[in-house]
């Protein structure tokens, strides 16, 4: 497992003038930030997860003002990692809830950037202390890169002599302004697993709207998913996936808000709604030995 580097060293390594510097977080750890196109993005090196994106001026993502790095819990809301499983490990629920990646320490291995273009790759590559939890050799590796839109690319390489199966997500927490005023476009007549009826099948009929507790996975073909945050100022965001035949739609509510005891507030169900690109339910992934999957996603504001 990488030990965390030290900022400085990091700074050294990877920092880019304009584009791409490193800092201690208010939330306790070493993060990148990213600046291209008049936007910024922030990455902690826990977990690889993307913990802030301001375009046109406003935060697009929704963090939990609970939100700690370092505690060895995973930080609610950004873009958490989940992999190299999705929700329960499917045969051992006593492990990490949506795989372990979301509080290993991530090694930064490249940044760069262009005219109005930033990026930052880290990696996470298993090794003795994921043993128990998933005897792979496997490495992911994350690519941030920030433009006028911004995009995710979770590379996953076999590096071991067997194939294995796997799930994930890029759990995307979408700030917004009044979860009453908001619509989700795109997901008309898809199929979906209602994790919250017995994992019963259905299928979508118009837009999604938010009125109670929703955790559905659609599967197929899916196009493009656009979040309409009805409240004044109208805002859309589309997201566009792919190696993925599966998006999640999770709203917690009231009574889980309350059960998950790290979102901030009672009432923080109102101001978030995770649209995620996954590799779920029925699309899981096989990966032979020396092969590779990536799953990626682009966001862009409409
Ligand atoms: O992706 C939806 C979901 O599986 C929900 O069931 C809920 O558990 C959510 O993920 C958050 O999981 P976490 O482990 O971050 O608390």
């Amino acid at each position: 497992m990488a030990i965390e580097p030290s900022l400085a060293a990091l700074q050294s390594a990877f920092a880019r003038p304009g584009a791409v510097a490193f800092e201690m977080s208010p939330l306790g750890g070493i993060v990148a930030r990213l600046t291209a196109s008049g936007n910024t993005s922030t990455i902690a090196l826990q977990g690889a997860q993307v913990l802030s994106w301001i375009a046109g001026g406003f935060e697009r993502l929704w963090l939990s003002p609970a939100a700690r790095l370092g505690t060895g819990k995973a930080v609610r809301g950004g873009i958490p990692v989940c992999w190299p499983w999705f929700a329960a490990h499917p045969h051992d629920d006593t492990k990490p809830f949506h795989g372990f990646v979301r509080t290993r320490p991530w090694e930064v291995v490249e940044t760069g950037h262009t005219e109005g273009a930033a990026w930052i790759k880290l990696s996470y590559e298993t090794g003795i202390a994921d043993l128990a939890l998933w005897p792979q050799e496997a490495e992911a590796q994350l690519t941030v890169r920030l433009d006028k839109d911004l995009s995710l690319s979770l590379l996953t390489s076999n590096l071991g002599e067997v194939g294995f199966v796997m799930s994930q997500a890029l759990h995307t927490y979408f700030a917004v302004s009044d979860i009453a005023q908001v619509r989700i476009e795109g997901l008309d007549e898809m199929k979906y697993i209602d994790k919250l009826d017995t994992d019963a099948r259905k299928v979508q009929s118009g837009d999604i709207t938010i009125e109670r507790e929703v955790d559905r996975i659609y599967l197929g073909e899916l196009g493009t998913i656009t979040l309409v945050d009805g409240a004044v100022p109208q805002r859309r965001i589309a997201t566009k996936s792919t190696g993925s035949h599966s998006a999640v739609v999770w709203n917690p509510w009231i009574e889980k808000t309350k059960r998950l005891g790290d979102m901030g507030s009672d009432d923080a169900y109102k101001r978030m709604l995770c649209i995620e690109s996954t590799n779920a339910g029925d699309d899981i992934v096989l990966v032979p030995p020396g092969a590779d999957h990536t799953i990626s996603v682009r966001y862009q504001v409409k």
